[in-house]
Protein backbone atom coordinates (compact mmCIF):
# COMPACT_ATOMS: atom_id res chain seq x y z
CA UNK A 1 0.00 0.00 0.00
CA UNK A 2 1.68 3.25 -1.11
CA UNK A 3 0.54 6.96 -0.23
CA UNK A 4 -1.27 8.52 -3.07
CA UNK A 5 0.44 12.28 -2.08
CA UNK A 6 3.47 11.26 -1.17
CA UNK A 7 5.18 14.72 -0.69
CA UNK A 8 2.01 15.84 1.87
CA UNK A 9 3.42 17.20 4.81
CA UNK A 10 0.33 17.09 6.86
CA UNK A 11 -1.66 14.46 5.69
CA UNK A 12 -1.38 10.65 4.78
CA UNK A 13 -3.93 9.49 2.41
CA UNK A 14 -3.80 5.89 0.69
CA UNK A 15 -6.19 3.70 -0.92
CA UNK A 16 -6.16 -0.02 -1.01
CA UNK A 17 -8.57 -2.85 -2.15
CA UNK A 18 -11.35 -0.04 -2.41
CA UNK A 19 -10.75 1.55 1.26
CA UNK A 20 -9.41 5.21 1.14
CA UNK A 21 -7.66 5.86 4.31
CA UNK A 22 -6.80 9.54 5.39
CA UNK A 23 -4.42 10.36 8.41
CA UNK A 24 -4.18 13.91 10.22
CA UNK A 25 -0.56 14.03 10.51
CA UNK A 26 0.67 16.50 12.91
CA UNK A 27 0.84 14.17 15.66
CA UNK A 28 3.15 16.77 17.90
CA UNK A 29 0.02 19.09 17.22
CA UNK A 30 -2.46 16.85 17.86
CA UNK A 31 -3.38 17.19 14.16
CA UNK A 32 -4.49 20.65 14.49
CA UNK A 33 -5.18 22.16 11.47
CA UNK A 34 -2.75 24.01 9.60
CA UNK A 35 -3.38 26.32 6.39
CA UNK A 36 -1.30 23.35 4.70
CA UNK A 37 -3.18 20.97 5.98
CA UNK A 38 -6.49 22.64 4.99
CA UNK A 39 -4.99 22.35 1.26
CA UNK A 40 -3.82 19.03 1.61
CA UNK A 41 -6.69 17.97 3.08
CA UNK A 42 -9.00 19.70 0.19
CA UNK A 43 -6.42 18.01 -2.47
CA UNK A 44 -7.42 14.38 -0.79
CA UNK A 45 -11.33 14.91 -0.85
CA UNK A 46 -11.18 16.36 -4.35
CA UNK A 47 -9.42 13.27 -5.27
CA UNK A 48 -11.97 11.04 -3.47
CA UNK A 49 -15.13 12.68 -4.98
CA UNK A 50 -13.81 11.82 -8.77
CA UNK A 51 -12.87 8.31 -7.63
CA UNK A 52 -15.57 6.20 -7.96
CA UNK A 53 -13.54 2.88 -7.21
CA UNK A 54 -13.78 3.85 -3.26
CA UNK A 55 -16.57 2.22 -1.68
CA UNK A 56 -15.34 3.15 2.30
CA UNK A 57 -13.46 5.94 3.93
CA UNK A 58 -11.55 6.10 7.01
CA UNK A 59 -10.59 8.97 8.49
CA UNK A 60 -8.27 9.01 11.68
CA UNK A 61 -5.60 10.81 13.33
CA UNK A 62 -1.85 9.76 13.55
CA UNK A 63 -0.19 9.66 17.56
CA UNK A 64 -2.21 10.32 20.76
CA UNK A 65 -4.66 12.72 19.06
CA UNK A 66 -7.62 12.78 16.24
CA UNK A 67 -7.47 16.46 15.82
CA UNK A 68 -7.75 19.81 17.85
CA UNK A 69 -9.08 21.87 15.55
CA UNK A 70 -7.50 25.12 14.35
CA UNK A 71 -3.93 25.45 14.95
CA UNK A 72 -3.95 28.05 17.59
CA UNK A 73 -0.02 29.28 16.77
CA UNK A 74 -1.63 30.50 13.49
CA UNK A 75 -3.74 32.58 15.47
CA UNK A 76 -1.26 34.44 17.35
CA UNK A 77 -0.81 38.29 17.28
CA UNK A 78 -2.87 41.46 17.55
CA UNK A 79 -4.02 41.20 13.52
CA UNK A 80 -7.62 41.35 13.21
CA UNK A 81 -8.66 38.04 10.49
CA UNK A 82 -12.26 37.50 8.60
CA UNK A 83 -12.99 34.03 10.55
CA UNK A 84 -15.77 33.67 8.19
CA UNK A 85 -13.24 33.78 5.20
CA UNK A 86 -11.13 31.18 6.84
CA UNK A 87 -14.08 28.92 7.23
CA UNK A 88 -15.38 29.64 3.32
CA UNK A 89 -12.10 28.92 2.09
CA UNK A 90 -11.07 26.41 4.65
CA UNK A 91 -13.36 24.18 6.89
CA UNK A 92 -16.66 24.85 4.86
CA UNK A 93 -14.79 23.82 1.20
CA UNK A 94 -13.82 20.94 3.02
CA UNK A 95 -17.27 19.40 4.43
CA UNK A 96 -19.22 19.99 1.48
CA UNK A 97 -16.60 17.93 -0.29
CA UNK A 98 -16.94 15.42 2.19
CA UNK A 99 -21.02 15.13 1.47
CA UNK A 100 -20.24 14.74 -2.15
CA UNK A 101 -18.10 12.03 -1.88
CA UNK A 102 -19.94 8.59 -2.80
CA UNK A 103 -18.07 6.10 -0.21
CA UNK A 104 -19.63 6.67 3.29
CA UNK A 105 -16.65 7.87 5.45
CA UNK A 106 -15.80 6.03 8.73
CA UNK A 107 -14.50 8.55 11.51
CA UNK A 108 -12.11 6.60 13.81
CA UNK A 109 -11.55 9.02 16.52
CA UNK A 110 -8.35 7.48 18.05
CA UNK A 111 -7.81 10.41 20.84
CA UNK A 112 -8.84 14.00 21.82
CA UNK A 113 -11.10 15.91 18.87
CA UNK A 114 -11.40 19.63 19.83
CA UNK A 115 -13.13 22.26 18.22
CA UNK A 116 -13.25 21.69 13.60
CA UNK A 117 -11.93 18.72 14.69
CA UNK A 118 -14.80 17.52 17.06
CA UNK A 119 -17.26 18.36 14.52
CA UNK A 120 -15.63 17.40 11.59
CA UNK A 121 -15.47 13.61 13.24
CA UNK A 122 -19.46 13.98 13.56
CA UNK A 123 -20.10 15.60 10.18
CA UNK A 124 -18.91 11.56 9.05
CA UNK A 125 -21.45 8.99 8.01
CA UNK A 126 -20.44 6.70 11.40
CA UNK A 127 -18.51 7.79 14.29
CA UNK A 128 -16.55 5.39 16.43
CA UNK A 129 -14.12 6.59 18.94
CA UNK A 130 -11.44 5.04 22.00
CA UNK A 131 -12.75 4.51 25.38
CA UNK A 132 -9.98 7.05 26.10
CA UNK A 133 -10.91 9.50 23.04
CA UNK A 134 -13.10 12.70 24.34
CA UNK A 135 -14.71 15.52 22.45
CA UNK A 136 -14.36 19.15 23.32
CA UNK A 137 -16.68 21.91 22.36
CA UNK A 138 -13.47 24.08 22.93
CA UNK A 139 -14.32 26.85 20.80
CA UNK A 140 -16.12 29.48 23.37
CA UNK A 141 -13.30 28.90 25.70
CA UNK A 142 -11.25 31.59 22.60
CA UNK A 143 -14.10 33.53 22.05
CA UNK A 144 -15.73 31.57 19.42
CA UNK A 145 -19.06 29.72 18.67
CA UNK A 146 -19.26 26.57 17.28
CA UNK A 147 -17.94 25.46 13.37
CA UNK A 148 -18.00 23.24 10.53
CA UNK A 149 -21.64 23.00 11.14
CA UNK A 150 -21.22 22.45 15.02
CA UNK A 151 -24.58 23.85 15.77
CA UNK A 152 -26.19 22.49 13.41
CA UNK A 153 -25.29 18.77 13.83
CA UNK A 154 -25.20 19.03 18.08
CA UNK A 155 -28.88 19.28 18.80
CA UNK A 156 -30.05 16.66 16.27
CA UNK A 157 -27.36 14.49 17.55
CA UNK A 158 -27.79 15.01 21.79
CA UNK A 159 -30.94 17.54 21.76
CA UNK A 160 -30.81 21.16 22.04
CA UNK A 161 -30.20 21.03 26.09
CA UNK A 162 -27.03 19.14 25.99
CA UNK A 163 -25.58 21.09 22.96
CA UNK A 164 -26.13 24.57 24.77
CA UNK A 165 -24.21 23.17 27.53
CA UNK A 166 -21.29 21.30 26.43
CA UNK A 167 -20.90 23.98 23.73
CA UNK A 168 -21.30 27.09 26.28
CA UNK A 169 -19.08 25.33 29.14
CA UNK A 170 -16.69 23.56 26.95
CA UNK A 171 -17.17 19.93 28.95
CA UNK A 172 -15.28 17.32 27.42
CA UNK A 173 -17.51 14.68 26.76
CA UNK A 174 -15.78 11.05 27.01
CA UNK A 175 -16.25 8.79 24.18
CA UNK A 176 -18.78 6.42 26.11
CA UNK A 177 -21.18 9.16 27.26
CA UNK A 178 -20.98 10.50 23.61
CA UNK A 179 -22.27 6.47 22.65
CA UNK A 180 -25.12 7.04 25.82
CA UNK A 181 -26.27 10.31 24.27
CA UNK A 182 -26.39 9.56 20.68
CA UNK A 183 -23.71 11.35 19.73
CA UNK A 184 -21.23 8.82 18.01
CA UNK A 185 -21.96 5.29 17.02
CA UNK A 186 -19.32 3.20 19.08
CA UNK A 187 -16.75 3.38 22.24
CA UNK A 188 -14.10 0.93 21.46
CA UNK A 189 -12.04 -0.63 24.17
CA UNK A 190 -8.16 0.80 23.09
CA UNK A 191 -6.70 -2.36 22.74
CA UNK A 192 -8.61 -4.26 20.15
CA UNK A 193 -9.79 -0.73 18.47
CA UNK A 194 -7.79 -0.70 15.09
CA UNK A 195 -8.88 -4.44 14.56
CA UNK A 196 -12.53 -3.61 14.95
CA UNK A 197 -12.57 -0.53 12.79
CA UNK A 198 -10.88 -2.72 10.37
CA UNK A 199 -13.50 -5.37 10.20
CA UNK A 200 -16.03 -2.27 10.27
CA UNK A 201 -13.94 -0.54 7.11
CA UNK A 202 -14.57 -4.54 5.13
CA UNK A 203 -17.60 -4.85 6.05
CA UNK A 204 -18.82 -1.71 4.67
CA UNK A 205 -17.06 -2.09 1.54
CA UNK A 206 -18.63 -5.06 0.70
CA UNK A 207 -21.89 -3.30 0.85
CA UNK A 208 -24.35 -1.82 -1.84
CA UNK A 209 -22.22 1.30 -2.35
CA UNK A 210 -24.62 3.07 -4.49
CA UNK A 211 -27.82 2.82 -1.80
CA UNK A 212 -24.89 4.05 1.12
CA UNK A 213 -24.21 6.57 -0.95
CA UNK A 214 -28.28 7.87 -0.97
CA UNK A 215 -28.36 6.89 2.93
CA UNK A 216 -25.45 9.42 3.51
CA UNK A 217 -27.53 12.08 2.51
CA UNK A 218 -31.50 11.64 2.48
CA UNK A 219 -31.22 12.08 6.41
CA UNK A 220 -30.23 15.14 6.03
CA UNK A 221 -32.16 16.30 3.54
CA UNK A 222 -35.60 15.09 5.71
CA UNK A 223 -34.60 18.13 8.04
CA UNK A 224 -35.58 20.50 5.58
CA UNK A 225 -38.38 18.36 3.63
CA UNK A 226 -42.16 18.41 4.64
CA UNK A 227 -43.63 14.67 4.80
CA UNK A 228 -45.90 14.51 2.19
CA UNK A 229 -41.94 16.08 0.10
CA UNK A 230 -39.84 13.23 1.98
CA UNK A 231 -42.04 10.69 0.72
CA UNK A 232 -41.85 12.11 -2.64
CA UNK A 233 -37.62 11.63 -2.33
CA UNK A 234 -37.56 8.40 -1.05
CA UNK A 235 -39.94 7.54 -3.94
CA UNK A 236 -37.27 8.61 -6.55
CA UNK A 237 -34.51 7.29 -4.96
CA UNK A 238 -35.86 4.13 -4.22
CA UNK A 239 -36.49 4.30 -7.72
CA UNK A 240 -33.33 4.44 -8.85
CA UNK A 241 -31.82 2.20 -6.19
CA UNK A 242 -34.16 -1.06 -7.55
CA UNK A 243 -32.65 -0.85 -11.15
CA UNK A 244 -29.16 -1.39 -9.53
CA UNK A 245 -27.06 -4.21 -10.19
CA UNK A 246 -26.78 -4.59 -6.50
CA UNK A 247 -30.69 -4.92 -5.50
CA UNK A 248 -31.11 -7.67 -8.28
CA UNK A 249 -28.33 -9.16 -6.61
CA UNK A 250 -29.27 -8.52 -2.99
CA UNK A 251 -32.85 -10.55 -3.78
CA UNK A 252 -31.35 -12.83 -5.86
CA UNK A 253 -28.76 -14.03 -2.86
CA UNK A 254 -31.78 -13.87 -0.63
CA UNK A 255 -33.69 -16.11 -2.72
CA UNK A 256 -30.50 -18.72 -3.36
CA UNK A 257 -29.66 -18.55 0.15
CA UNK A 258 -25.96 -17.28 -0.63
CA UNK A 259 -23.67 -14.67 0.17
CA UNK A 260 -24.86 -11.06 -2.09
CA UNK A 261 -21.89 -10.12 -4.46
CA UNK A 262 -22.07 -6.29 -4.44
CA UNK A 263 -20.48 -4.42 -7.08
CA UNK A 264 -21.55 -0.63 -5.55
CA UNK A 265 -23.58 -0.09 -8.30
O1 LIG B 1 -9.45 30.41 13.31
C1 LIG B 1 -10.26 29.94 12.52
O2 LIG B 1 -9.94 29.58 11.39
C2 LIG B 1 -11.68 29.76 12.99
C3 LIG B 1 -11.98 28.33 13.19
C4 LIG B 1 -11.81 27.76 14.38
C5 LIG B 1 -12.05 26.33 14.58
C6 LIG B 1 -11.49 25.78 15.87
O3 LIG B 1 -11.13 24.64 15.89
S1 LIG B 1 -11.42 26.77 17.24
C7 LIG B 1 -10.83 25.68 18.51
C8 LIG B 1 -9.34 25.46 18.43
N1 LIG B 1 -8.89 24.41 19.29
C9 LIG B 1 -8.76 24.52 20.60
O4 LIG B 1 -9.08 25.53 21.19
C10 LIG B 1 -8.17 23.35 21.34
C11 LIG B 1 -6.83 23.72 21.91
N2 LIG B 1 -6.20 22.57 22.54
C12 LIG B 1 -6.52 22.14 23.77
O5 LIG B 1 -7.39 22.65 24.43
C13 LIG B 1 -5.75 20.98 24.28
O6 LIG B 1 -4.54 20.87 23.59
C14 LIG B 1 -6.50 19.64 24.19
C15 LIG B 1 -7.66 19.62 25.19
C16 LIG B 1 -7.03 19.39 22.78
C17 LIG B 1 -5.53 18.47 24.55
O7 LIG B 1 -4.93 18.73 25.78
P1 LIG B 1 -3.64 17.87 26.23
O8 LIG B 1 -3.32 18.31 27.62
O9 LIG B 1 -3.92 16.45 26.01
O10 LIG B 1 -2.47 18.25 25.20
P2 LIG B 1 -1.63 19.63 25.15
O11 LIG B 1 -0.42 19.50 25.96
O12 LIG B 1 -2.52 20.79 25.40
O13 LIG B 1 -1.25 19.66 23.58
C18 LIG B 1 -0.15 18.90 23.06
C19 LIG B 1 0.54 19.77 22.05
O14 LIG B 1 -0.37 20.10 21.00
C20 LIG B 1 0.98 21.10 22.65
O15 LIG B 1 2.16 21.49 21.95
P3 LIG B 1 3.58 21.55 22.74
O16 LIG B 1 3.40 22.44 23.91
O17 LIG B 1 3.84 20.11 23.15
O18 LIG B 1 4.53 22.05 21.70
C21 LIG B 1 -0.14 22.04 22.26
O19 LIG B 1 0.26 23.39 22.20
C22 LIG B 1 -0.45 21.51 20.87
N3 LIG B 1 -1.81 21.86 20.48
C23 LIG B 1 -2.96 21.34 20.94
N4 LIG B 1 -3.99 21.94 20.36
C24 LIG B 1 -3.50 22.86 19.52
C25 LIG B 1 -2.10 22.82 19.59
N5 LIG B 1 -1.31 23.64 18.87
C26 LIG B 1 -1.94 24.52 18.05
N6 LIG B 1 -3.28 24.60 17.95
C27 LIG B 1 -4.09 23.79 18.64
N7 LIG B 1 -5.41 23.87 18.48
Amino acid sequence: MTDVFQNFETVKYNKNDHIATITFNRPDKLNAFSETMHQEFYAVLNDLVNDHSIRCVLLTGAGRGFCAGQDLGERQGNEKMDLGDKLENGYNKNLRLMKSIQAPIICAVNGVAAGAGANIALNCDIVVAKKSAKFIQAFSSIGLIPDCNGTWILPKLIGLARAKAITMLGTPVMAEQAVEWGMIYQAIDDEVFDAEVKTLTETLVARPTRALSFIKNIFDESYNNRYGEHLDRERDVQRVCGLSHDFSEGVAAFNEKRKPEFKGH
